[in-house]
């Protein structure tokens, strides 16, 4: 049985993630270790090279009306903060107009930014929270 080698390109019509990118990258690689195993085919490749994915910033923004304890709940809920750190980044906000929640693989920036804006929408606070690369 003959595999593409790791390095080849799968043609796909959805775009891939990148992690569905390494998962399949990793599968082949396995696929091809079985098989020398088995002793069946060699198949050459190279050394692994998966890099770290990139990190997007999560920023909360300032208003004049979500309530202060409110915003203390988000960071702790949402962004796991503890109590003290969570006031922190709270008041970091409130005084200069924005304030950095941490850094996480697109992904999860993406579902905590979605996480914010549903609690504030439930709550009727115009709370913002936003993503940036970087
Ligand atoms: N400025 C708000 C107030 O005075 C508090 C606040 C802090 C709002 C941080 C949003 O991201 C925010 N109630």
């Amino acid at each position: 049985m003959s595999y593409p080698s790791p390095q080849a390109k799968i043609p796909v019509s959805c775009s891939l993630s990148h992690y569905d990118e390494i998962v399949l990258q990793e599968s082949l690689k396995f696929m091809a270790e079985s098989d020398s195993e088995s002793g069946t085919k060699t198949i050459q490749r190279e050394k692994s090279k998966v890099s770290e994915p990139p990190l997007y910033k999560v920023l909360l923004l300032n208003d004049d009306y979500t309530p202060m304890d409110f915003v203390v709940s988000i960071l702790e809920g949402v962004f796991q903060k503890t109590p003290a750190e969570a006031t922190r980044i709270m008041l970091q906000v409130h005084n200069n107009g924005s304030g950095v929640c941490g850094f996480y693989p697109k992904e999860i920036a993406e579902a905590k930014t979605v996480a914010v804006d549903q609690r504030a929408k439930q709550e009727g606070f115009p709370l913002k929270c936003v993503m940036e690369q970087g």
